[in-house]
């Protein structure tokens, strides 16, 4: 059977693997894309994801543009890590794909309640704008996904304040409001992600597969690289967003365990900290779920295997 999935995403560097990876993985039915402010504004990351769209060859499946910020705060974008554009490094071409008449929420919504009961995962790899509003306007959504899997937060540190994750931090109502609803959830946050490291082993595996999209790929990790290296002090890249879709694809990718979840609004050092309680064994209504550890060798060879399969589409 098909993975559906609705991907809403901020592309975003790892946001346009991720999206990649699902258009190129056969297991995935990729049934929506929408977009949310975050790493650049909403013009910007909804241009860019049917640029993407259109370097994949990705046709027949709608794009819808989303929240243009967040529920109660300022609207904050990542520049120092996703350049002016959200997508810096490689060129991008025109797109080709018109988004869709519908606000990424009505797409949501629609999509989930046109589809069979328990068969759509929902895929956030941004602000969980788009996700809390969706549940507003249509509670029924909670129970008719199959499930959540979002990058976004982390139990043990944060990259945008000591305590939080970006995704999460830009808006933590919108966080609290989807952490809290009872849908399983899983967190694929910072602890995940940070071993997802784009080494020069995989640049080169990435390299060497040699069409187009994986060019496109590489010219990304390059400037990924480059910004994560200056602001983060990092070796290699974490790419954070295509970890969630891996997880959808091939649960044998990571280590996921059972965790209360919650998401702090009311901290001065740590708001938008999503609180991990370790305690004891999970009390026997928590639908929320945390991943822990990744096999690298693994989740690389699905991003280029996806590549292979998308081939030179242009
Ligand atoms: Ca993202």
């Amino acid at each position: 059977m098909a993975l559906k999935m609705i991907l809403d995403c901020d592309p975003g560097h790892d946001d346009a693997i991720a999206l990649l990876l699902a258009h190129g993985n056969p297991a995935v039915e990729l049934l929506a894309v929408t977009t949310v402010h975050g790493n650049q504004t909403i013009e910007k990351v909804t241009r860019n994801a049917l640029a993407v769209a259109r370097i994949a060859g990705i046709t027949g499946v709608p794009f819808a543009a989303g929240a243009h910020r967040p529920l109660v705060r300022t609207a904050e974008t990542a520049p120092s890590i996703h350049g002016e554009s959200g997508l810096d490094g490689p060129v991008l071409p025109e797109p080709t794909l018109a988004p869709d008449s519908r606000h990424a929420v009505d797409l949501i919504i629609d999509t989930i309640m046109g589809s069979e009961p328990g068969t759509v995962t929902l895929v956030p790899t941004g602000a969980l704008t788009n996700i809390a509003l969706a549940v507003r306007k249509e509670p029924r959504i909670a129970s008719r996904v199959k499930e959540v899997v979002l990058m976004g937060g982390g139990y043990h540190a944060g990259n945008w304040s000591a305590a939080a994750e970006f995704n999460i931090v830009i808006d933590p109502e919108a966080a609290h409001i989807v952490f809290n609803e009872k849908w399983k959830l899983t967190m694929v946050g910072l602890d995940l992600t940070h071993q997802a490291l784009a080494t020069p082993d995989v640049v080169a595996a990435i390299a060497a597969i040699g069409t187009a999209p994986a060019r496109f790929v590489v010219e990304l990790l390059d400037f990924f690289g480059q910004t994560y290296k200056e602001a983060q002090g990092f070796e290699y890249p974490p790419v954070h967003d295509p970890c969630a879709v891996a997880l959808v694809i091939d649960p044998s990718v990571m280590t996921v365990v059972r965790v209360p979840l919650d998401i702090e609004l009311t901290g001065t050092l740590t708001l938008g900290m999503t609180v991990a309680d370790f305690r004891s064994p999970a009390p026997h209504d928590c639908t929320t779920y945390a991943a822990t550890d990744l096999d690298h060798a693994k989740f690389w060879a699905l991003i280029v295997d996806a590549l292979e399969r998308i081939g030179d589409p242009e």
